[in-house]
């Protein structure tokens, strides 16, 4: 794959809205800025949860519980890290059991030990609705003062991907007796997939620097980010088994003694590469309606180098079959902040963006901002949870109403007996719904809200008095 793309600047500029917030044009589209989280530890994984909140990682030793609505936040984890989390190594990716209903586990992987030379361990814990606890170690890698990856993945078969960075040994990316420099695939339990590319193996593909983005796109294509040294930061599809030709090859084959390593290798070249690097970091796909100029594109966090000049985030255009980039937008470097991750609300379409300040390697002042268009936010509900009504009278006779915080909008309600039987149907499009209940008889009853993320219910009684 040698593709071309283009780079567009775009060139957005922020002003300020009536309400005395930011606002950020996009298109046709304008994002309202929030700081949502300021005061925290830096932030290095962001991610929306199967619990409806916004989960941090801090490169400090910490994992955040954040409640998306008000940015309050409780710590759910605190571990010693390498170095107390000041330079490279330190609290790192993080990824969440996909049957969280029956599984609440959440990975993370850290590392611990003396400045220069220490552990990165991949663990598993159980979220007991306060904190994670029960730690259960996956796997223990080398850690080092640099290059330690490392973002977490579930694939749609339920295994994980881990990033693992060559800990600065550049040799260690092309050895299949190590585990450094490799994208890594697991069960969930934490043993080899049967069919990995390289039988008992870990190792999912080889050649890899130091990569710190992972996302899945369309049809299961897995994207990630890897920094390069001086040139060619790339964006690369992840393929089982391939290649990706550090230290031989940076970004494209196209020097001699690179083409000869790729011939020999089949070596997988990027989507995109950068010179010089810019520090790529977390990416997520982003197809969200919310904002439609962003829809079918990976959105990149940006550090900006070591000299911190390139700091943004981009937004990376892509072909309909989702195989290349057609073009890059660049917004928000305006701030000068380090951008180390984004997450994405699923009702909404919000954009969390994880800030860790100016310079080299993140050391404040950090903050996760919200970017939110107001005018299709205002219209859901924001988190399934908020389905849930407050009914009264309760118990009622002859009608109840149900009331929500916020207005619904394409949502289907079915009220049942609990005898199983259904009593009524319909779909809530506004703040109120009231039905008449002077036919039913006395008894329990429960109403089912649905929409496109998911079901609550509430129950409330019908009482007969004559
Ligand atoms: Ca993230
Ligand atoms: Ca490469
Ligand atoms: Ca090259």
């Amino acid at each position: 794959m040698n593709l071309k793309s283009a780079l567009l600047g775009v060139f957005s500029l922020a002003s300020l809205a009536a309400t005395g917030q930011t606002t950020w044009e996009i298109g046709n589209t304008t994002l309202t800025e929030y700081d949502l989280v300021t005061g925290m530890q830096i932030p290095w994984e962001i991610l929306w949860g199967p619990d409806d909140h916004l989960w941090m990682t801090s490169r400090k030793g910490e994992v955040l519980r954040i409640d998306p609505a008000t940015g309050d936040y409780t710590t759910v984890l605190e571990k010693n890290v390498m170095n107390g989390g000041n330079g490279e190594p330190g609290m790192l990716g993080m990824a969440m059991h996909p049957e969280w209903e029956t599984t609440p586990k959440v990975y993370v992987v850290y590392c611990s030990g003396s400045s220069w030379n220490g552990q990165e361990y991949l663990s598993v814990f159980d979220w007991n609705g306060t904190e994670l606890v029960n730690e259960q170690y996956l796997l223990t890698l080398d850690a080092g003062g640099i290059h330690n990856g490392s973002r977490l993945l579930v694939l749609p078969d339920n295994t994980l991907l881990m990033t693992a960075g060559d800990v600065g040994s550049s040799g260690l990316a092309q050895s299949m007796n190590s585990l450094q420099g490799k994208t890594l695939r697991l069960n969930l339990d934490g043993s080899i997939p049967a069919d990995n590319p390289f039988p008992d193996s870990y190792i999912y593909t080889l050649g890899n620097r130091n990569s710190q983005g992972l996302a899945l796109g369309p049809n299961g294509i897995v994207y990630a980010s890897e920094h390069g040294q001086n040139s060619d930061d790339e964006f690369n599809i992840i393929e089982a088994g391939g290649n990706y030709g550090w230290p031989q090859v940076e970004g494209f084959c196209n020097t001699s003694a690179e083409l000869d390593f790729c011939e020999e290798n089949n070596v997988v070249e990027p989507l995109k590469a950068w010179t010089p690097c810019i520090a790529v970091n977390g990416i997520e796909y982003y197809n969200h309606e919310a904002i439609p100029e962003w829809q079918h594109s990976v959105l990149l966090s940006v550090l900006g180098g070591l000299g911190g000049q390139y700091e943004r985030l981009s937004v990376l255009h892509l072909t309909d079959n989702g195989f290349d980039v057609t073009s890059e937008d660049q917004y928000f470097s305006s701030f000068n902040q380090r951008i180390r991750d984004i997450a994405v609300n699923p009702y909404t379409g919000s954009v969390y963006v994880a800030f860790n300040g100016p310079s080299y390697p993140g050391s404040g002042p950090n903050i996760i901002k919200e970017f939110r268009n107001e005018a299709f936010a205002s219209s859901v509900a924001e988190r399934p949870s908020d389905l849930k009504p407050m009914a009264f009278p309760n118990p009622c006779s002859d009608r109840i109403q149900f009331e929500w915080e916020h207005e619904l909008r394409d949502v289907k309600y079915t009220v049942y007996a609990f005898t199983g039987e259904s009593v009524a149907q319909g779909q809530v499009n506004n703040r109120q719904l009231t039905l008449d209940t002077k036919g039913w008889s006395s008894g329990s009853y429960f109403i089912a809200l649905t929409h496109a993320q998911g079901t609550r219910t509430a129950t409330f009684q019908v009482v007969r008095t004559e």
